[in-house]
């Protein structure tokens, strides 16, 4: 080899270590999300050549489309799709009747088969040529179908032969983010709000672009912008201006914005002297205001509100009822298409009643009065997204009311950003949890996606857990609890397990073994920080106010219903919240079967034994044991759980890129301590009460317990106002 050529080796063997050093620095620090489209190792025969959209007309939403089948193609095929205007052999052709679909009659999907926004993916002839038809009525509904393919392709699964109808259960798909205009996350852990105020709308950052690639892929459809603890600034041209260049980012993707709207928005605006929701005046207000919304943002999706709780003005202060403040909204935005979600999540000041039935009292004698417009939106429990609770009683209970499900993508009572915890099995044990309102089978999926009782409207809401981390979520494994809520929200009878498989197959690996593995580790980590945190029905025993790390012994704050010791009432004598009979009858508010089953200490299941009874330390369980061994049984296996996740993701060492196994790891490490926390620190506050020994082969606590109520975390991510 002559110098020269030396020297040409050298330089290419130094840039190819060199693009694979950056690929490597920069490809896997998740920004990707499950969007990674990874090289496949064998390209199938069955692979398409090249694209074709035919239409006469080519929307945004096409567009993105087919730029996404570009991206998608070059990264898992290795080239690019070549972009064709004929339709040839083995060619992916996109249409819709929307588009003005130029493909032979009968060759769409009918509005009966496919919906607004489903699609079908087809292995057909057309002109007599092997095609693969991606269609649908609307152009959004192609993307959809492309995002599916694409899943399809990027986990190796096959794409010969198909045969796929898919229309989402549900119409209103939305993330909540519960985001400051100061960019504040509440109860955020991965960084800062995403929404760059400041610098809207001079600078349109292209995250949002990625955001709605993220969102669209799993058929999310809307986003509310701003906290539920709403700041009315945001209903400020200001600020609409802002909003409207997020909207116009998101708009291709089928992503309608939403805004959340401060109940005394007149008075703080405009100096209204009331907000009286029947007062003229402000019902002038808010039709102008939401007219003046529309001009900026024409395809607004609508408000929604968290009124008369934790402190938010609501009309309540003005003697007036949750659907006369509803409606009144509902009225305002009707005209332009728009609605109302209008949140469950009230309890009084006052603490009249067990806090877990205040949602119920309140809201079933409404049942009927709603506008059309409006949906009820209600947390999965009757609590607080805590790590295990019962479904909440109201769905179910208003045949009259369509009621959207809210649930928590960010993980305020379940680890932050740090522990892993699946939600997926949360979410799939609510939503298949059998309300029995209706008789046997009338499950919370079945109410929420409208089956039941035939809603005009139908929804599922998402706490989002999106921030300015470059990962998104804060953690690699958080990016699955974002992707299974949309999945979820498609299809709420899907299969939490099998949404698992495919997250890991895009995520990180599509070998067998490897996705045998690491969905084994999701679907068990619920149920692990259930144990080493709130086993047994206890809830709600976390560090005031911010929520982070074990609390239990906490019970003289403001208000009694904030303290962990009203949730599990402690005594020598026993433990757990008697919501029988006897009790606050908090059961009584489920339909008869539930209620029966649950009331009765033969029947309850031991998952929600102390949320509904009040039982004595020695407490015989099902299986002989002592409710006291029982207890610290369960703290001892959610930390063998979490040991065994440690184990299982070193054995993938070499299997996973290191940015990500080395953060992954870690968070292990720091879910493991913690979880010995929670242990330790409960163990010792129960024992400081119940006077007991623990039971033999358990090692006491390393601290005594002033060591662990000394702990403070002032600084503690993600805190309220
Ligand atoms: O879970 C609680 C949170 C509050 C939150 C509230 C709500 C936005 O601790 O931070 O406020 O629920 O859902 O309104």
């Amino acid at each position: 080899m002559g110098l020269k050529n030396f020297i040409t080796h050298i330089a290419a063997a130094f840039c190819l270590l060199a693009s694979s050093l950056f690929q490597q620095a920069v490809a896997e620090d998740g920004y990707e999300l499950w969007l990674r489209y990874e090289k496949l190792e064998q390209v199938p025969k069955s692979a398409p050549r090249s694209v074709v959209a035919a239409c006469s007309d080519l929307s945004p939403t096409l567009d993105a489309a087919l730029s996404e089948i570009l991206r998608a193609s070059a990264s898992i095929l290795g080239t690019p799709l070549k972009q064709g205007d004929r339709i040839s052999r083995h060619a992916l052709v996109l249409t819709s009747e929307a588009c003005g679909a130029t493909l032979p009659n009968g060759t769409l999907p009918n509005a009966d088969e496919v919906g607004t926004e489903g699609y079908v993916l087809q292995s057909t002839l057309i002109n007599g040529k092997p095609v693969t038809l991606i269609a649908a009525q609307s152009d959004i509904g192609v993307l959809y179908g492309v995002f599916d393919y694409l899943r399809r392709m990027s986990s190796g699964e096959a794409i010969a032969d198909l045969d796929v109808i898919s229309r989402p259960k549900t119409q209103l798909r939305l993330l909540n983010h519960w985001d400051n205009l100061d960019r504040h996350v509440e109860r955020g852990y991965s960084g800062q709000s995403i929404w760059d105020w400041h610098r809207l709308p001079g600078y349109v950052d292209p995250r949002y672009t990625d955001y709605a690639r993220a969102n669209a892929s799993i058929g999310i459809n809307g986003t509310s912008l701003t906290n539920v603890n709403s700041d009315a600034t945001v209903l400020t041209p200001h600020y609409l201006e802002k909003v409207a260049a997020i909207a116009d980012v998101l708009r291709p993707y089928g992503i309608k914005v939403y805004l959340t709207a401060r109940f005394s928005a007149p008075i703080e605006l405009d100096g209204l002297a009331t907000a009286d929701p029947l007062d003229p005046a402000v019902q002038t207000w808010w039709q102008a205001k939401t007219d003046e919304i529309y001009d900026y943002v024409p395809d607004f999706g609508g408000f929604l509100v968290k009124a008369n709780s934790e402190g938010q003005p609501g009309p309540q202060d003005y003697g007036r009822s949750h659907a006369e403040g509803a409606n009144m909204l509902a009225k305002a935005v009707a005209p332009h298409g728009g609605v109302v979600m209008w949140r469950a999540f009230v309890y009084s000041a006052e603490e009249p009643e067990d806090r877990v039935r205040q949602a119920y009292t309140e809201f079933v004698p409404l049942d009927g009065q709603f506008a059309e417009n409006v949906l009820v939106q209600v947390k999965n429990g009757p609590l607080d997204f805590q790590p295990r609770e019962p479904f909440h009683p109201l769905f179910g209970a208003m045949p009259e009311t369509p009621l959207m499900i809210e649930l928590q993508i960010t993980k305020e009572y379940l680890g932050f950003s740090t522990h892993l915890a699946y939600l997926g099995t949360l979410w799939e044990e609510v939503l298949a949890a059998d309300t029995k309102t209706k008789g046997d089978g009338t499950t919370v999926a079945s109410v929420v996606d409208g089956e039941t009782y035939d809603y005009a409207y139908t929804g599922m809401a998402g706490v989002s857990n999106i921030g300015t981390d470059r990962n998104w979520a804060g953690s690699i494994f958080d990016q699955a609890n974002w992707y299974a809520f949309g999945r979820l929200a498609w299809n709420p009878d899907a299969s939490a397990e099998d949404i698992a498989r495919e997250w890991v197959k895009q995520t990180f690996s599509r070998k067998p073994e490897v996705v045998d593995e690491i969905t084994d580790m999701m679907m068990k980590s619920r149920e692990a920080v259930v144990d080493y945190m709130t086993p047994l029905g206890l809830t709600h025993l976390m560090g005031t106010g911010h929520h982070y790390g074990p609390a239990p012994w906490v019970d003289d704050l403001g208000r009694a219903d904030w303290t962990p010791y009203y949730y599990h009432k402690a005594t020598r004598g026993g433990i757990g919240f008697d919501r029988t009979e006897t009790g606050s009858d908090a059961v009584d508010q489920y339909a008869g079967p539930v209620a029966q089953e649950w009331a009765s200490l033969e029947t309850v299941p031991d998952s929600l034994l102390l949320w509904f009874h009040h039982v004595p330390w020695d407490y015989e369980m099902q299986d002989g044991s002592t409710l006291w061994q029982s207890l610290v049984a369960h703290y001892a296996r959610g930390i063998t759980t979490v040991a065994e996740m440690q184990s299982e993701w070193a054995s993938l060492k070499g299997e996973i890129d290191s940015e990500r196994f080395n953060q992954v790891t870690d968070y292990l490490n720091i879910q493991h301590e913690e979880a010995q926390w929670w242990r330790d620190a409960s163990i010792a506050y129960w024992q400081s009460i119940n006077q007991l020994p623990l039971p033999a082969g358990e090692a006491p606590p390393p601290h005594d317990l002033d060591y662990y109520k000394s702990l403070s975390f002032p600084n503690a991510p993600g805190q309220g106002e």
